[in-house]
């Protein structure tokens, strides 16, 4: 994505919100850090390191994770050359040894969370922006999602930022239905998405009762498409390309915000024969499966991408079962043989697609297709499965977000050499948060009060997870405890219980 947040390169002056003063916060992590772990090093504390110079088999870190591949393919090609590049600037990362990790390790040799100059970053990247950043206008409502979510990945409580969020996001909401990207334009699917994800993250009454549920419902409505899926814009032309991900933004929408799944009766895909929005659905997207087994972004056709999927996967699980929706409309081994193939070696990140480069954005968007996968493959449980069972390799994609994406003064990048942005500390973070919990599906919904029903969505909030600690053959997991994030919802990617607090409240408001 064409996004830059705001700029890697030199800290920003950063207005907080009032009463939560930037020194104070930072002092009371740092202070809060020491004290949990006495042997943690902040890059702040100025103290020097001579980790930096120990070697790499030292600090207990597996040849594959330090070396050239073992077999190597003779023919150089613009692609094996980038290849190349990519893997000469991880590799003093992931040994170590890297002067810009300020010798900053565990004794696994994994970088530690740079936790508050991540925060320091996000509250940033909140602020204004110079005119050159005006392209971002009309992604408003992703910008305040992306800050949002990697701040309660981080710990902090954003609800201070419900009035700001509803005011933001008030005048984007059209009367028609739906939230367009900025002031004064029209309702688009993959606005209306990050902005219902933002009141749900702020949550409460005020940011809730801010959605028109009917209007919402009236325009997906003419979204529905005869062929199962959903247009972005209504009545706008089709961009073909993004229909995958109208599908996935439309049921997230629906199912949080509890709306008829009747098709509205003007809906012009009625006279096609669908009545609901899910009609024809799960088969439009089986027919996004390619040759490959990964996901495209449209049926029969295009290449298939790392984002596609996690979108395909998660809107099938919030319709269904997981071991019955992905089993009965994916060739699973297919699509495992394609998901394994995203993981490459020595630089354990994901690729978005065949013969491209590792993207620390693809954590999440490949890294969270596993957890819906492995529940497919193993039913309903009610215990979390071992953190070995796992079909990916956590430790890989751990080291490569930890030691490869984080820049040295915040925020979280794509590879080693690009500047981070808003939308790559999310889907880094979320990825991370991913390996750091074992994500299941069970019988019994999650939701203390019992109140909650999620109706035909009601698998969907079925989802449990708990904190993944391996003792591995180390004997101790692979990340310390002040590195650990909180948990998001495998298919909503928010916390849980925002997801249900949203949903519980739209149930005892029928439209
Ligand atoms: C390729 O970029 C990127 C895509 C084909 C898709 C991007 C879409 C998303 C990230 C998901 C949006 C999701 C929602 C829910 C709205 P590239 O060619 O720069 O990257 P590559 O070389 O890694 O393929
Ligand atoms: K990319
Ligand atoms: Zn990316």
């Amino acid at each position: 994505m064409p996004v830059v947040a705001a700029s890697g390169r030199g800290r920003r002056k950063v207005r907080f919100p009032a009463g939560n003063s930037s020194n104070n916060r930072l002092q009371n992590k740092t202070t809060a850090h020491n004290n949990n772990n006495s042997s943690r090093l902040h890059p702040a504390s100025g103290q020097k390191h001579s980790m930096a110079a120990t070697a790499a088999q030292e600090l207990r870190i597996p040849s594959i994770f330090r070396e050239l591949p073992q077999l190597r393919d003779l023919l150089t090609t613009q692609t094996s050359t980038v290849q190349d590049e990519t893997v000469e600037k991880c590799l003093p990362l992931l040994r170590g040894t890297d002067g810009s990790l300020r010798g900053n390790v565990n004794e696994l040799g994994l970088a530690h969370l740079l936790r508050d100059y991540h925060i320091d970053y996000l509250y940033d990247s909140l602020e204004d922006y110079p005119e050159t950043f005006v392209s971002l206008d009309s992604s408003r409502p992703w910008m305040s999602y992306w800050a949002l979510a990697s701040l309660t990945l981080l710990g902090e409580d954003v609800s201070k930022y419900r009035e700001r969020v509803i005011s933001t996001i008030s005048p984007m909401q059209n009367d028609t239905g739906g939230f367009g990207g900025g002031h004064g334009q029209m309702s688009h699917l993959a606005s209306s998405f990050p902005a219902v994800l933002c009141l749900a993250l702020v949550a409460g009454q005020a940011a809730y009762k801010l959605v028109d549920r009917r209007a919402m419902w009236l325009w997906l409505g003419k979204l529905k498409q005869p062929d199962g899926g959903f247009q972005l814009v209504a009545g706008g032309e089709e961009d073909v390309r993004q229909a995958w991900r109208g599908a996935y933004c439309a049921i997230v929408i629906i199912s949080l915000l509890d709306l008829p799944l009747e098709l509205p009766p003007e809906s012009e895909a009625r006279k096609h024969g669908l009545h609901t929005f899910v009609s024809g659905l799960p088969e439009y997207l089986s027919r996004c499966q390619t040759y490959e087994g990964g996901l495209s972004g449209k049926p029969s056709a295009a290449e298939a991408h790392g984002a596609y999927a996690f979108c395909v996967l998660a809107c099938l699980c919030i319709l269904g079962k997981p071991d019955e929706m992905i089993t009965r409309y994916m060739d699973v081994p297919l699509l495992l043989s394609w998901l394994s193939a995203r993981q490459y070696a020595p630089e354990g990140g994901y690729s978005g697609r065949t013969n491209k480069l590792v993207d620390g954005c693809y954590s999440h968007w490949v890294g969270d297709c596993w957890p819906l996968v492995q529940s497919a493959l193993r039913g309903a449980t009610d215990s979390a499965p071992s953190v070995d069972s796992n079909l990916y390799s956590r430790e890989g994609l751990a080291r490569y977000i930890l030691n490869c994406c984080q820049n040295k003064i915040g925020g979280l990048r794509d590879k080693p050499g690009k500047q981070p942005d808003s939308y790559h500390t999310c889907y880094t973070l979320t990825g991370l948060s991913g390996l750091q919990h074992q994500h299941y599906y069970t019988e019994t919904t999650q939701s203390q009060s019992n109140t909650i029903s999620g109706g035909v969505f009601s698998s969907a909030f079925c989802w449990k997870s708990v904190p993944s600690i391996d003792a591995g053959s180390e004997g101790r997991d692979i990340f310390d405890d002040g590195d650990r994030l909180a948990s998001f919802h495998p298919l909503y990617t928010i916390p849980h219980k925002n997801a249900e607090a949203l949903r519980r409240w739209c149930e005892e408001r029928p439209i």
